[in-house]
């Protein structure tokens, strides 16, 4: 980090609802999302006598599928629980004391992610200072890859990949779950050639006992398999990990650092996906891109179809030097026809500018968002 930020004292905070399409369905081995409603956080807070705004993005998904929480109960927890304990503080805070004021609820990271977020932009506003500055980052673009849904029809698939590679991505990652996977995988590695890097993400889809059809996918030369076991069985993976050549890499599974170390020492994680908030925040993901980095352990910035909020975001965070893998930070067009913030993500030459203006590195297009709001709750 570089100089501390200025506390902040939190004055208010309204919670927003949107509502936004996806340009096409998004089909994973979990569920299929056709519409993202996405809570975002507002906060307005005090830094030395000025109002400085800040916004927070909870990537929670609408239904509990791809981890316990959803966008429902990450309000109602915010509501209930988190915001109260926040705006009870007696002195002015820091966003790095969010996890830790937290720390005594069990669970609900992607909740406290969003506030932490909230506070952390206001506070890098008031300084003038951007993200990746603050955390040190270094590079100033970062390779974008594409996350695939699953296609019924492998000709869709190829159709559909075919038009990512157009759009320039320089990894495609393919979603598999049995019965779609080694053909798909075959199928995609025939189109795009031997150099174009390839991964795949089961999202929990397989058993322990799919050890030797998941070392069937071995023979495409892929950058790694994300997340085929349940988020919890870190032996399974550390298992798998012997019997399947290409690298394990845990998504789901890693919630903490302190777990994301004990599964490295097991063997069961071979390469990590980071996202904030899946860990509870951009601070705890930066101890994890810290520790993977001392472990020799590649990192890539995995993404939860954010808008224009948690991309940004998402790009300075994986400006640090250990991400050294592409990640899902796709052009906001990959999944919205109309992003809410004035300056959409895009992909130029295969990459995505890490942004340099103060705070997380958006402005809000006022217009848009509340077209797409749904409701609003002010604390
Ligand atoms: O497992 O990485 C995942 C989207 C929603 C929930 C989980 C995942 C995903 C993706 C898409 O794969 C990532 C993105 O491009 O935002
Ligand atoms: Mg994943």
């Amino acid at each position: 980090m570089t100089q501390p930020l200025t506390p902040a004292t939190v004055r208010g905070i309204e919670l927003r609802r949107i509502a936004m399409p996806l340009v096409s369905p998004f089909r994973t081995s979990f569920g299929v999302e056709t519409e993202r409603d996405i809570l975002l956080v507002r906060a307005t807070v005090d830094v030395d006598g000025t109002l400085i705004e800040g916004w927070g993005e909870c990537v929670a998904l609408g239904e509990p599928t791809y981890s316990a929480e959803y966008v429902d109960g990450a309000q109602h927890v915010l509501v209930s629980h988190l915001l109260p304990t926040v705006m009870a503080a007696s002195r002015p805070i820091d966003a790095t004391e969010i996890a830790t004021m937290l720390g005594h609820f069990h669970g609900h990271p992607m909740a406290k992610a969003a506030v932490e977020m909230a506070v952390l932009d206001a506070q890098l506003h008031a300084a003038g200072r951007s993200f990746a500055e603050h955390i040190n980052a270094t590079k100033t673009s970062i390779p974008s890859g594409v996350s695939v849904g699953i296609h019924a029809s492998i000709d869709d698939l190829l159709t559909t990949v075919q038009s990512y590679v157009d759009d320039g991505y320089v990894r495609i990652k393919l979603k598999i779950e049995p019965g779609s996977d080694i053909d798909h995988v075959g199928a995609v590695r025939d189109l795009i050639g031997p150099d174009m890097p390839l991964q795949v993400d089961a999202n929990t889809a397989y058993q322990r006992t799919d050890g030797a059809h998941l070392a069937r996918l071995d023979e495409f030369d892929m950058l790694l398999i994300e997340q085929p076991l349940a988020e919890t069985d870190i032996i399974g993976h550390a298992r798998l990990a012997d019997e399947v050549a290409t690298p394990i890499c845990l998504d789901e599974s890693l919630v903490s650092a302190a777990g994301t170390a004990d599964a490295i020492d097991l063997g069961a994680c071979e390469i990590a996906n980071i996202k904030p908030g899946r860990v509870g925040g951009y601070l705890e993901a930066i101890r994890i891109h810290d520790l993977c980095v001392a472990r020799n352990i590649p990192v890539w910035c995995g993404g939860m179809i954010e808008t224009g909020i948690g991309r940004a975001a998402n790009a300075g965070l994986a400006a640090l030097p250990g991400f050294t893998l592409p990640g899902d930070i796709s052009a906001s067009t990959r999944f919205y026809a109309r992003d809410i913030v004035t300056d959409p993500i895009t992909v130029v030459d295969g990459h995505v500018s890490v942004p340099t203006t103060p705070g997380l590195g958006f402005e809000i297009d006022h217009d848009v968002l509340e077209s797409v709001t749904t409701s609003t709750q002010a604390i």
